[in-house]
């Protein structure tokens, strides 16, 4: 179906306070400067479709090498002139024509979703049945920052208790952990689902330090070493009884294949944003059922428009764990879109509209707009 061609492409910024700061091991956020892209696209018979894609990159490059800034350049710069020079097009090919370009997935994920959700509008097709989404609903579970007092933490989980989300996910640093855990397990009894999530702050040395979280009932522990030592993942997983889960390190469906073969990933956090698209993160899922590897869908913060697209990719069979699909509430106090991702008994329903699952509120979105560039 490579019968669409770009027109037009807009790339928008807006500023989203979130409702109250998230610490990780890696820094504090208290706001996002969100990249959007706008792409139109027509089809044979003329007729003109918007589309939009949100990019997942944060302010900084502490999460992974991409930054917002870096992410608009590129694809202002880059991306968008490799893929204007390919001709006519359709999602399943942007990967393909972007491909001569190295690294920058988030970048080029966002050009493929908006591409993706424009061409789904175009052909009135839920991205749901496009997929071939299984579930109607999936189980939500919610990230929680790391809190400098244990009692504040608690408070924190109680809310989220209390809110409904069926799987806690704590972040944690060298400090800020075993005593962390224990309190929170104690808090919510042996069988709520929890895991941990420490964003590369340990070391290969520290598998004795993190079989401390053996006797807490983990459903796993979520990238505790940096992204590129896949070798000590693998002697982790042998040291400690707890799965090993990797997030940064997964950045493609080759290098997932590789590090499940060296025993690194015994489950696998899928990022769309993070492997270069919707479309190789399907690719990942597809790999971990043949290699009976639990997948789960991650988050990067995303508004209303990030979040649709998730809920649908977790609804895949292989999303056997609860993702990091909270409501938009989580996060922020109004959602650019006018049907924002609630939960309902500790889960979210899976959207199936025409397109990625999102309807904007345009007239919030210009409120929050810091910055527009339109590409021609
Ligand atoms: O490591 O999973 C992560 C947010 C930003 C960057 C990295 C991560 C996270 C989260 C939040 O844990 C997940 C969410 O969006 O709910
Ligand atoms: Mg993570």
């Amino acid at each position: 179906m490579t019968n669409f061609q770009l027109g037009l492409v807009e790339l928008r910024r807006i500023a989203m306070p979130l409702v109250s700061p998230f610490r990780t091991s890696f820094g504090s956020q208290s706001a996002r400067d969100i990249l959007l892209v706008r792409v139109e696209l027509a089809a044979e018979d003329g007729s003109v479709t918007e589309g939009w894609g949100e990019c997942v990159a944060l302010s900084e490059p502490s999460y992974s090498p991409e930054y917002v800034e870096g992410a608009q350049h590129v694809i202002e710069h880059h991306l968008l002139p490799q893929l204007r020079s390919t001709g006519r097009l359709d999602a399943a090919g942007v990967g393909a024509a972007l491909s001569k370009l190295h690294g920058h997935p988030m970048a080029k994920a966002a050009i493929e979703m908006a591409v993706l959700d424009a061409q789904l509008r175009s052909t009135e097709t839920s991205f749901a049945s496009y997929l071939g989404a299984t579930r109607t609903t999936i189980p939500s579970g919610v990230s929680v920052g790391i809190h400098d007092s244990v009692d504040d933490l608690l408070n924190t989980v109680q809310g989220y208790v209390d809110d409904g989300y069926v799987r806690i996910k704590l972040k944690i640093e060298p400090g800020s952990d075993i005593e962390h855990v224990a309190a929170v397990r104690e808090l919510i009894g042996p069988d709520t689902p929890l895991q941990v999530d420490a964003n590369t702050a340990y070391r290969r040395t520290d598998g004795q330090h993190l079989r401390q979280l053996d006797p807490f009932n983990m459903l796993l522990i979520e990238q505790p070493l940096p992204e590129a030592d896949i070798i000590g993942h693998a002697l982790l997983a042998a040291e400690v009884d707890t799965p090993i889960c990797l997030d940064e390190s997964l950045v493609s469906a080759s290098g997932t294949a590789d590090a499940i073969e060296l025993g690194a990933c015994e489950i696998a956090n899928i990022k769309p944003g993070r492997v270069g698209g919707y479309l190789e993160a399907v690719r990942i899922h597809d790999l971990c059922v043949a290699k009976n590897i639990p997948v789960w869908c991650g988050g990067m913060l995303e508004t209303g428009i990030g979040r649709a697209a998730n809920a649908v990719l977790a609804a895949l069979p292989g999303f056997t764990l609860p993702g990091d699909i909270s409501a938009s509430t989580r996060f922020y106090a109004q959602d650019i879109v006018i049907d924002p991702i609630t939960i309902t008994d500790g889960h979210v329903t899976v959207p199936t509209s025409p397109g990625l699952g999102f309807e904007l509120d345009k007239t919030f979105l210009d409120q929050v707009t810091t910055r527009t560039t339109t590409l021609r």
